[in-house]
Formats: C-alpha cells, sequence, structure tokens
C-alpha cells in the first residue's frame, strides 16, 4: 500500500479543521435567528405591545374602580331583571352608570331623540326640552328631531354642547288617532334618508311628558320597548292587547310577555325600520279593511314585540303616570306624563 505523503496529510487535517468551524459558524447563526425570532414573539408581550402602541397613540386607558359584581347577591331580587329570551329588564339599582358611559363614550355614540308635537302638542315641548337638557344622555351627542306643524311655535332653548335641535315639518292628520299612528310611518321614512347618516341610535317617545331623572346610554341596545306603567303586574288577560281576530294587530288571551307603551321605543336605526315598518304596513292593512286597533299604534307596536322581542326592556320608570301612584317597585320616575285635558288637546281648536 502507498504510504500518505505529509503534504497530502496537510491538507486532509486541514479540510477537516475548515468544516468543523464552517458548522460551528453555521450553528452559531441559526442559534442567533431563533434568538432574534424569540425576541419578537416573546420578549416584548403582545398586550403590552399593543397598549404601549395605544398610548402612543393618545388612546386613554381610564382606570374605573367600582364595586365588584357579587353573583350571590343579586342588586334587585323584587322585580324580574331578565326576560326568558335574555333580554335585561332595566330597573333602577341593576346597572352602574359610569361603567356604562365609559363604555359608550369610547364609541362616540349619537343618539337621536324623536318626538311629535303637532297641532296643540306644541305647548309641551319646552318643559319636555328643558327637563330633557337636564336629564336626557347628559355627556352624549344628542340630536333632537322634533316632528311638528307648527315650527314657528318650538321654543328657542339654550342647548348643551354636542346637542342640536332639528325640526321635521310634516303635515298634521285631522284625527288625533291618525297622529299618532302616522308617527310610524313619518319616524321610518326618515330612518334612511336622514337618521342613518346622522345617528347610531334612535329614542322614539311621547311629548306631554317630563324628564324627571337621569335616562342615560343603559336604555340602548339593538331594539327596545318599554313596559307600560298600568300593566307591568297584570296577567295576559288583562293585557288591553287588541283581541279581534281580523286585525293584524290581535293577540289572542293565551298569547303576549309583557304590554309594551306605544310612548316609548328605539334601538339601532335598521331596527327601528324594521319595527316602524311593521308597524306602518299592518296599520295599512287593517285600514284596507277599515279596521283601526284598539289602542291605534301601541296595539301594533305591540304584535311586533311578540314577534321579534326586544333585545332590552325598559322598565316603567322611564314611562310613568302619576295616576298609578307610587308602588315599591317604582324606585326613580325617570319620564313622567304630563296632565293634561284630552278633549282640549286634541279636540277644540
Ligand atoms: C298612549 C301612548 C301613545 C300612543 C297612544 C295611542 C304612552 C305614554 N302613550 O298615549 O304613545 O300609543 O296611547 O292611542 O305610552 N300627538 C300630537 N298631536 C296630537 C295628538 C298626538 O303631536 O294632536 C303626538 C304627541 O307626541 C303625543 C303622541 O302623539 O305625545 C301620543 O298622543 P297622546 O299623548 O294623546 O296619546 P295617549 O296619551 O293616549
Amino acid at each position: 500500500m502507498e504510504r500518505l505523503r505529509p503534504s497530502r496529510c496537510f491538507f486532509v487535517v486541514f479540510c477537516c479543521i475548515l468544516v468543523f468551524f464552517c458548522s460551528l459558524s453555521w450553528y452559531n447563526m441559526k442559534e442567533s435567528r431563533w434568538h432574534l425570532r424569540a425576541m419578537f414573539s416573546c420578549d416584548q408581550h403582545p398586550v403590552e405591545s399593543t397598549i404601549s402602541s395605544l398610548i402612543e397613540n393618545n388612546v386613554r386607558l381610564d382606570r374605573i374602580l367600582y364595586p365588584k359584581p357579587e353573583t350571590l347577591k343579586p342588586p334587585r331580587t323584587d322585580v324580574l331583571t331578565i326576560a326568558p329570551w335574555l333580554a335585561p329588564i332595566i330597573w333602577n339599582g341593576i346597572f352602574n352608570s359610569d361603567i356604562l358611559n365609559a363604555q359608550f363614550h369610547k364609541r362616540g355614540v349619537r343618539i337621536g331623540l324623536t318626538t311629535f308635537a303637532i297641532k296643540k302638542y306644541v305647548r309641551f315641548m319646552k318643559d319636555f326640552l328643558e327637563t330633557a337638557e337636564k336629564f336626557f344622555m347628559v355627556g352624549h351627542k344628542v340630536n333632537y328631531y322634533i316632528f311638528t306643524d307648527r315650527a314657528h311655535e318650538i321654543p328657542n332653548i339654550t342647548i348643551g354642547e354636542g346637542r342640536h335641535i332639528h325640526i321635521i315639518n310634516v303635515t298634521g292628520y285631522q284625527r288625533w288617532q291618525d297622529v299618532t299612528m302616522r308617527r310610524m310611518q313619518m319616524i321610518r321614512d326618515e330612518t334612511y334618508s336622514r337618521f342613518i347618516n346622522e345617528v347610531d341610535y334612535l329614542v322614539c317617545v311621547d311629548v306631554d311628558m317630563r324628564f324627571y331623572g337621569s335616562v342615560g346610554v343603559e336604555i340602548l341596545g339593538d331594539v327596545f320597548g318599554t313596559l307600560h306603567p298600568g300593566f307591568f303586574g297584570a296577567s295576559r288577560q288583562q293585557f288591553t292587547y287588541d283581541r279581534n281576530p281580523k286585525s293584524v294587530a290581535c293577540i289572542p288571551v293565551d298569547e303576549g310577555d309583557f304590554y309594551y307603551a306605544g310612548g316609548y321605543f328605539g334601538g339601532k336605526i335598521e331596527e327601528v325600520y324594521k319595527l316602524t315598518n311593521f308597524c306602518h304596513s299592518a296599520m295599512m292593512t287593517d285600514k284596507a279593511i277599515g279596521i283601526e286597533a284598539l289602542w291605534h299604534d301601541e296595539s301594533y307596536l305591540n304584535k311586533y314585540f311578540l314577534y321579534y322581542k326586544p333585545t332590552k326592556i325598559l322598565s316603567p320608570e322611564y314611562v310613568w303616570n302619576n295616576y298609578y301612584g307610587s308602588p315599591a317597585a317604582v324606585q326613580i320616575k325617570r319620564f313622567v306624563g304630563v296632565d293634561k285635558n284630552y278633549d282640549e288637546v286634541r279636540f277644540r281648536r
């Protein structure tokens, strides 16, 4: 066998050393890449990085301190606070306005309040607006939408910052029943031509009312109705639903959840569109065969809510009337009917 020459031997050793150093440096590079990747994925926690970027972008995350909710100590046990379809029923004591306001402020929510002041009902406007300025959605962006046939009689009220009054000119129907029922059509017609571009939620109420207590963002939800003050303790049989089987508004005695007030409903614009469109179409269907439901728009609203359940229900605190006295369950009367002479405001010129 031929013996390895010394020069060849040196070359083989040199190659082995070269291969060794090359693989060592490759391994180190790979390690450092792992480190690099690890630094980005773990060293800086993703939540912390989001928070620091939010702070850099001037988004404030203010701490809110409040008592912890107690799972075993519900704040109200004297009233129903949730419907069987899991819609909360809003009573005084079950919500914390600070938490809710913080949540809705972050979204910069815009709220529209619609009311109708047709013919003599324009007289209720001053009190309505002045008390709304004190109690309705204080600190939030509010648009008042006043449907009226007497724009020149709408009082000039000083309105807070971020709040605006919009007058919508309409013609008044002769019969008071038509005035109250046609509100559904008029609200519906403004939803897509106007409201959808200007506000996020609508609250639709009667005008012959005064605010006496805070009405805030706790009422807002996809679609809400309000328990009528005269029927929140009543049975199905006592509810004054329309019982005429020929009317679209008819609800048989073995159906129904609650009796909702015609003078207080609302929600997101698209939901208010669906509600008002249903009620107006149902009224027109009945009108075509000479029928008018017992309590006008209120009867059709109750039919709608039977089939399309509200996602939030307001207690009668939100639409009270003093002739129902002061039951213990109603701790605050937030929005109360003004005494009126029906005959005088509805009929006499
Ligand atoms: C109840 C309902 C109401 C409606 C009505 C149907 C409540 C608090 N009220 O109230 O919403 O369902 O029953 O019969 O749930 N209006 C005018 N000019 C008029 C007549 C009415 O602007 O000439 C407007 C005004 O905004 C008034 C609303 O329609 O607040 C309802 O009329 P109402 O207050 O006379 O009806 P009322 O008290 O029977």
